[in-house]
């Protein structure tokens, strides 16, 4: 009986942790926008993603035209974020999406 009450609540722990948006995993994006040819494209593009709900770091290449983005996938996708840069005045397409 003792057993398996403290098995029930080591499972309850461990649901609870799975579910908790705090442990959603966190992934990396990334994005080829073609039409970031100067040097204000970034800015604007970065300024873009950096409003979206969950994303952390973003890191520009404008020699690439890529933008890497990290997010957390429980608050938001990598459609948002082509969505976000497309609004933004720079259509964008994934072209890998990492966990
Ligand atoms: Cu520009």
């Amino acid at each position: 009986m003792k057993v398996a009450q403290t098995l029930s609540v080591i499972a309850a722990i461990t649901i609870a942790f799975t579910m908790s948006p705090a442990f959603a995993a966190n992934k990396t994006v990334t994005l080829s926008i073609p039409t970031m040819d100067c040097e204000v494209c970034p800015i604007t593009v970065k300024k873009a993603l950096n409003k979206v709900k969950g994303v952390g770091r973003i890191d520009v290449n404008p020699e690439k035209r890529i933008v890497v983005a990290t997010f957390d996938d429980a608050q938001t996708n990598a459609a948002a974020l082509t969505e976000t840069t497309k609004n933004a005045g720079y259509p964008s397409k994934v072209v890998e999406t990492r966990q």
